[in-house]
């Protein structure tokens, strides 16, 4: 059993709790946030679920950001860290299959939604949902929807020709720029056409931790 502390509505939590899924990992969630509650965000006056100052998170997390893990010793922040680390403890065949090649494609694709991705995405949910409204930006949403389409053409360019994005099979690659991608389609009101990136949207939705963690629009708010 690990313990994570994060929340649902986060991407970066939902990395997490997709992959313990994949590899079969029991967890205990303990809600935690500085800026989100069961309410909403704290711009519209939600309270948050809190936990992030507190000293003993700190000395786990120094970021006050979730979501952070405990696997016994293991302490872990940065969702892409623990989503290689449960891949490679607990993934064999699941999240990882042994290959460096494979494993390389994984962890570039998992970075690039960082880079690519989540800025834009960011944006888009604060503008769109989070923030109250006499504290949005105009003209921020079409600016994140700019930003974004040349990197929703190139994932699905690449989809054009790779069932997953490492490869032909699931991996821990999937993972980030799987909800990021959920993400997007939950958000999109105009934007490229993707094909290539909805069929592997549409096979990713069969997948049980992207059903629990990932699919619901409401994990999106
Ligand atoms: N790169 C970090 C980002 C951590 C981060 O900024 N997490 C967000 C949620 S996705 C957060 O902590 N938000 C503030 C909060 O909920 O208190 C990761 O992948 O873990």
């Amino acid at each position: 059993m690990i313990r994570i502390w994060g929340r649902p509505t986060s991407i970066c939590t939902q990395r997490v709790l997709w992959a313990c899924v994949e590899a079969g990992v029991e967890f205990e969630l303990t809600l935690t946030s500085g800026t989100m509650g069961p309410d909403g965000h704290v711009s519209t006056g939600a309270v948050p679920y809190g936990g992030v100052n507190a000293p003993r998170y700190r000395a786990r997390n120094p970021n006050g950001t979730v979501p952070t893990i405990e696997d016994g010793r293991c302490v872990l922040w940065e969702s892409n860290a623990i989503v290689t680390y449960l891949g490679l403890r607990y993934g064999h065949g699941r999240l990882v299959d042994g290959n460096p090649e494979t494993f390389g494609r994984a962890a570039q694709w998992m970075s690039w939604t960082n880079e690519r991705l989540e800025p834009h995405l960011h944006v888009l949910v604060m503008e769109l949902r989070r923030l109250r409204e006499d504290l949005r930006t105009p003209g921020a949403v079409e600016a994140a929807i700019r930003g974004i389409t040349p990197s929703l053409e190139i994932l699905d360019a690449h989809l054009a020709d790779s069932a997953y994005l490492a490869g032909n099979g699931f991996s821990m690659g999937d993972i980030p720029a799987g909800a990021a991608a959920r993400r997007w389609q939950v958000f999109a009101q105009r934007g490229p056409a993707t094909p290539h990136l909805d069929a592997w949207l549409a096979r990713l939705g069969e997948r049980e931790g992207f059903r629990r963690h990932v699919a619901s629009p409401e994990l999106h708010v």
